[in-house]
């Protein structure tokens, strides 16, 4: 009603009206009283409490997009890497001071129960955080947007450290109930697989396929509020669980197989058991197509359903949506969209291939060869036989537009292909993504020039103009304000609270990096942050370390290419300089490692272990622990993150040039104050841009000087040879010493490091130890550092999620911002 004052109001955000509401939640909804509820009842009605501030902002959106016919962006992703929810809507609420008050009052304390929350991991790592921020962004830049998504019931898998080897266990994220979902039991929809296709003529005297499937499942939505920061905008995260139909399986319920349709039933709702704990894909794995197609499949079923239900035909369908493919895993939408429209919808061919071309847009991830999807026709044709005849008739038709373009040139129109030609035949799921969009980008400048010059080198000489980049971002919401709310009170001191949502106000500190008083406050404010990240080391791992140390940190996933390994290098080079008593940095120095390693990648596997090696001896040695210690963080996950992030002096982003697309920890430390010590690859060239070369550690190959060492035989071993300090480093590894006296443990790792070092550390070892140095010494220079580590805030801005999204809404989806206000809703009870 309106003019309901807060206090009469159901929803009212004052302190009264929250401790109101949290009594009634624990009452109603968890059924529990005071004297017996545990801190995850506390949790849960705090998440309710929350949650109907944000559905009465949701239904409100829902209503208001609806009326408008408003154009809609669509994420379409395997992953979103959410992170816990409750602090995060809390501050998009802002009403973190109004919990906080009514916690005390109550006599708990909010960080307890902030700390209850399990981890909602739906994502491996950069990628699935890529799509959260997103998110978050489009409805705080009050977008109308959708996320669709994989509900699955077990995220990436807990990590933990026995006698320094990574050790999984299974994610339970769902088992203690997740409040911020709410099952929609009767939205539903229809999936097949397998079978096989029959032609037949139509009442018009058409030629038309029918596809006969041998399974048919459904998926079922659950959906997420997701709230923007200081608006009312809320918007929608649908995630699909697959569960049986009722005649689960076609063919063994007629043959009344009653036990076969039962394991039927269990392999269909294995599709959304658990997530591939793979960054990169792990090639050919026949569930992890099913899991694209089924929840591509609902998706692209839902959004016909919306558009249907205010249109008379699909017509307009590319006009209602923008549909973003999240790297390829989503790509089969192409051909699913151009099923729907012409097996169920009865359209044409040339009218349906208008739509999907002009529906969706593909964003490229990475350029590693081993990463680019392709399935086996053979596994392609027997799940999903109608997709792959599709697929054809689009190669077929396109194949025929190439060869009359390039009549001479059979190896390009070859090269090209959907199909990959040879013993085995595959599709290639990034021609399929880039045939089938009206846009494809990259996501970071160097990257987005790479994509054109190498992997789609053939596509962007064919159509220049639809190739893009967008630079990716990270949101300030979660990754400054409330991981660091020491930075997020200066800020809001020199600019106001509303900084938040213009990150370009973090240059507001730009004027007072040389100040005294200004650079005190700056300090404490990271040595704040550091306390808290040697607190809760402390906690996980035992380990002490001093916050007066410089800490140099490295968090993400474990790769070759990423080159952890050269890090440890370093450490081992300073290890060794002391032991000899040479001289060597006297900075004491903090080196964190945090993240994880795909199961089945033993290097990535051994890497890990030898950072626990490395720790091990350096830590317990008295001679070197006051000057260097080394601790692995375990389990990486955004919780741990949002802490470890503000306490970083020094980022390490040190991957072998032109191989990481973006990355976007860098910008989150970045943001946070540290400096980076780097190489020119991804968003790493743009940050040193924005933040000024003098305020960046350099070192490393270029692409074009990774390129030509490799083509004129790269050769480690000599380097190895010529370099007494390496030669040493890597025969310690070699000698047993980190590994109780057994010198093969290591072998593995040194021996590809000598024979092929194909992520060329030999070949930047020189220069990275180099740069380690001067950012040793640049350390001890206190009020130089300092005013460095503001300007790197100060100048970061531009990588907020924020600028992203506006970029994807000008250059790609073409849609404009629908404000909503919670003022004009009649909806709203008191
Ligand atoms: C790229 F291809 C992939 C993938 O499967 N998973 C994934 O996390 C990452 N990525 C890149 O490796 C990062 O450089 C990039 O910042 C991130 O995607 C988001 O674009």
């Amino acid at each position: 009603m309106h003019g309901s004052s807060d206090e009469r109001t159901r929803t009212g955000m004052s302190p009264e009206a929250l401790k109101r509401a949290f009594v009634d939640s624990m009452f109603y909804v968890q059924a529990r009283y005071w004297e017996v509820a545990t801190p995850h009842d506390l949790y849960m009605a705090a998440a309710y409490t929350v949650r109907d501030r944000m559905l009465e902002r949701w239904i409100h959106t829902a209503e208001t997009y609806r009326k408008a016919h408003a154009r809609t962006v669509c994420y379409l992703s395997a992953e979103y890497l959410l992170g816990p929810q409750l602090g995060n809507n809390l501050i998009n609420l802002g009403i973190v001071d109004s919990a906080r008050q009514g916690a005390r009052d109550l006599g708990m304390d909010l960080q307890e129960i902030l700390d209850q929350e399990p981890e909602p991991g739906l994502g491996n790592g950069g990628l699935g955080r890529l799509a959260a921020c997103y998110l978050d962004s489009l409805a705080t830049l009050s977008i109308p947007a959708i996320g669709y998504g994989i509900r699955y019931e077990h995220g990436i898998f807990d990590q933990s450290i026995v006698d320094g080897w990574q050790v999984e266990d299974c994610d339970l994220w769902l088992t203690n109930g997740n409040p911020w979902e709410i099952p929609r039991p009767l939205l539903r929809f229809p999936v097949r697989f397998g079978g096989h296709t029959e032609p037949y003529t139509d009442e018009h005297g058409r030629f038309r396929v029918r596809w006969v499937p041998e399974l048919e499942l459904y998926g079922m939505a659950y959906d997420t509020p997701i709230l923007g920061f200081g608006v009312d905008n809320t918007n929608l995260l649908r995630l699909w669980h697959a569960t049986a139909g009722r005649s689960f399986d076609l063919q063994a319920f007629q043959k009344g197989d009653y036990y076969g349709a039962v394991n039927a039933k269990v392999a269909a709702e294995n599709i959304t058991k658990v997530l591939y704990p793979n960054d990169e894909p792990e090639a050919g794995k026949e569930l992890r197509l099913k899991q694209q197609y089924f929840f591509v499949s609902c998706s692209l079923q839902d959004m016909m359903r919306a558009h249907l239900q205010q249109a008379p035909n699909l017509e307009g369908f590319h006009e209602r949506y923008a549909a973003q493919l999240n790297d390829t895993h989503p790509s089969i939408a192409v051909a699913e969209l151009m099923r729907l429209c012409l097996d169920e919808h009865g359209m044409d061919w040339e009218a349906a291939w208008e739509i999907t071309r002009r529906t969706f847009a593909y964003t490229n991830h990475t350029l590693l060869p081993e990463a680019l999807e392709t399935w086996p026709v053979e596994l392609f044709g027997r799940l999903l036989p109608r997709h792959l005849e599709i697929i054809y008739e689009i190669n077929a038709r396109f194949l025929d537009e190439l060869r009359m373009r390039y009549p001479f040139d059979p190896e390009r129109v070859a090269r090209m292909s959907l199909i990959e030609e040879g013993p085995v035949r595959r599709v290639r799921m990034a021609h399929l993504a880039t045939v089938g969009s009206f846009a494809v980008n990259g996501v970071a400048a160097i990257h987005s020039e790479l994509v054109k010059s190498t992997v789609m080198r053939d596509f962007h000489e064919l159509w220049p103009e639809k190739f893009h980049n967008v630079t990716n971002g990270v949101t300030p919401r979660r990754f400054v304000q409330l991981s660091n709310p020491e930075l997020c009170g200066i800020v809001t001191d020199l600019a106001g609270p509303g900084w938040v949502r213009d990150a370009e106000n973090l240059r507001t500190l730009e004027p007072h990096a040389d100040d005294a008083a200004f650079q005190q406050r700056w300090q404490a404010m990271k040595r704040a942050a550091k306390e808290r990240l040697a607190a809760r080391i402390r906690e996980a791992t035992g380990a002490v370390i001093d916050p007066q140390s410089l800490f140099d940190i490295q968090v993400k996933r474990i790769h070759e290419y990423k080159r952890q390994h050269l890090n440890l290098l370093h450490i081992v080079a300073l290890y060794h300089r002391i032991k000899q008593g040479a001289d060597s940095d006297p900075t004491p120095r903090t080196f964190v490692f945090g993240g994880k390693a795909a199961p089945g990648y033993f290097m990535a596997k051994l890497i890990i272990k030898l950072i626990h090696s490395v720790a091990e001896v350096i830590n317990r040695d008295p001679e070197v622990n006051e000057r260097l210690r080394v601790v692995f963080v375990p389990n990486f996950n955004v919780k741990n993150a949002e802490c470890i992030y503000p306490a970083a002096d020094l980022s390490e982003q040190i991957s072998t040039a032109g191989k990481e697309a973006s990355g976007t920890g860098n910008m989150k430390f970045s943001m946070n104050g540290a400096l980076t010590i780097g190489t020119l690859d991804g968003a790493n060239v743009e940050i040193r841009h924005a933040v000024g070369h003098e305020n960046f550690f350099l070192f490393g190959l270029t692409v074009s000087e990774v390129e030509r060492t490799l083509a004129e035989g790269y050769c480690p071993w000599e380097i190895y040879r010529g370099n007494d300090e390496l030669r040493e480093v890597i025969d310690l590894l070699r000698s047993g010493l980190f590994s109780h006296g057994d010198p093969d443990l290591f072998r593995p790792l040194t021996d590809s490091l000598l024979q092929h070092d194909p992520y060329l550390l030999l070949a930047d070892y020189p220069a990275y130890i180099e740069t380690q140095a001067r950012a040793g010494d640049a350390f001890r220079d206190v009020a130089g550092w300092t005013r460095m580590s503001i300007l790197n805030s100060a100048r970061t801005g531009c990588f907020s999620s924020d600028r992203a999204i506006r970029e994807y809404c000008g250059k790609i989806w073409r849609v404009e911002p629908m404000p909503v206000s919670l003022a004009t809703n009649d909806a709203r009870v008191s």
